[in-house]
């Protein structure tokens, strides 16, 4: 059932069926022939994305990207000084916010001279090809032509690695660097900060949302923020801009007290010390501690995070009359600083440990 679990594609309910098929090893559940193609693509393999990336590769595969996206806008005519200016492939993700090592790569691409091209990304992904990666489809590039997911393994490398591919057009591109660089706990925390204020924050922009009866939430369908840059967005809620390597906040339940990642000491990831990765040295200019967790996680205050942590998020769920759960229910703590936000965002900061 574990080792079913692993095969990306193939979730804990999936896994348990195939066992009461008496499917028990991968192998035997490619020859049993009831895996969809993703699913394959996935149990072929299913070793090499265990494997972590590290952050050099990522940024192999990254530049991999962008090579492939110039070239395939030289192709339509573009020239060789116009291409940083006509579009963009920023990797995100786990990237993005300093981590020495990745779990995928993500990679944001936005076409600045128009809007949405939707055979864009197919023609990145014959081109990546072309160029000698071998690439295999999570999802088809030619069905869903804003978001791509696949494997992708560099020429010379051993390990296929997951890779997401996002478009977006120009007018939404801050919003969605802001939803891809994550960490996940800290876009739950910003739209919970986000929805108490009225608004409904997403990847592509913030709009009006009220609750009409018990279940359902009417949205508006104007930006109310239109936003050149992430600092636009965090500027509209009220909220002091934080650099996405203070994004991270990475709660792991049932792991003991220190363990996870983040910058400075204790085990996991960190700079400064401690076992295991740190972020990056370029951009680990914090020092000193940050977001780990444990039976009781807390975040420090550099981190801050906000919106931080998902802290914000329960205190803000707390206020708004939800029941609070997952992660306020895990024990996590918050520094003054996380209180402070909250406080300066208007929200009632309530049952939330302080751990400075
Ligand atoms: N994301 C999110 N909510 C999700 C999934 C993703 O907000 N349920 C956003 C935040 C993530 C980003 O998309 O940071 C990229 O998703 P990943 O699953 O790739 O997460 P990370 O890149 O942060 O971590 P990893 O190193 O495991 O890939
Ligand atoms: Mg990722």
């Amino acid at each position: 059932m574990a080792e079913l679990c692993k095969v990306h594609g193939v979730g804990a309910k999936t896994a348990q069926e195939f066992v009461a098929l008496g499917i028990r090893t991968v192998e035997q559940l490619v020859a049993s022939g009831r895996l969809n193609a993703q699913q394959l693509v996935g149990a072929k393999h299913y070793k090499d994305l265990q494997v972590r990336i590290p952050r050099s590769e990522v940024g192999e595969v990254a530049a991999a990207v962008r090579r492939a996206l110039d070239a395939v806008l030289m192709r339509e005519g573009v020239p060789q000084e116009r291409l940083a200016e006509v579009a963009e492939a920023t990797p995100c993700g786990s990237y993005r916010r300093g981590k020495l090592s990745s779990g995928d790569v993500d990679v944001l691409i936005c076409r600045r001279d128009g809007g949405l091209d939707p055979t864009l990304l197919g023609r990145v992904l014959v081109q990546l090809e072309a160029a000698g990666a071998e690439v295999e489809h999570l999802s088809s590039p030619s069905v869903d032509c804003e978001s791509y997911r696949g494997v992708l393994r560099l020429p010379a490398h051993p390990h296929f690695r997951r890779l997401d591919l996002k478009v977006y057009p120009q007018r939404e591109y801050a919003y969605a660097l802001l939803y891809f660089t994550g960490s996940d706990h800290f876009n739950r925390s910003m739209r919970a900060l986000a929805k108490a204020k009225g608004y409904s924050l997403s990847d592509h922009g913030l709009v009006r949302a009220h609750k009409v009866g018990s279940q359902n939430v009417v949205r508006g369908l104007t930006n109310l923020a239109p936003a050149e840059t992430e600092a636009d967005i965090f500027a509209y809620l009220g909220l002091e801009y934080k650099e996405p390597i203070d994004r991270n906040c990475d709660v792991r339940e049932g792991v003991g007290g220190g363990a996870g990642e983040g910058v400075g000491g204790g085990a996991g990831e960190g700079v400064g010390g401690g076992a295991g990765e740190g972020q990056h040295a370029e951009v680990s200019r914090l020092g000193g501690t940050g977001c780990s967790s444990g039976n009781g996680a807390s975040s420090s205050a550099l981190v801050s995070s906000v919106v931080a942590s998902s802290v914000v998020a329960s205190s803000v769920v707390a206020s708004s009359g939800v029941a609070s759960s997952g992660v306020a229910s895990s024990g996590v703590a918050s520094s003054g600083v996380v209180s402070s936000v909250v406080a300066s965002s208007g929200v009632a900061s309530s049952g939330v440990a302080s751990s400075g």
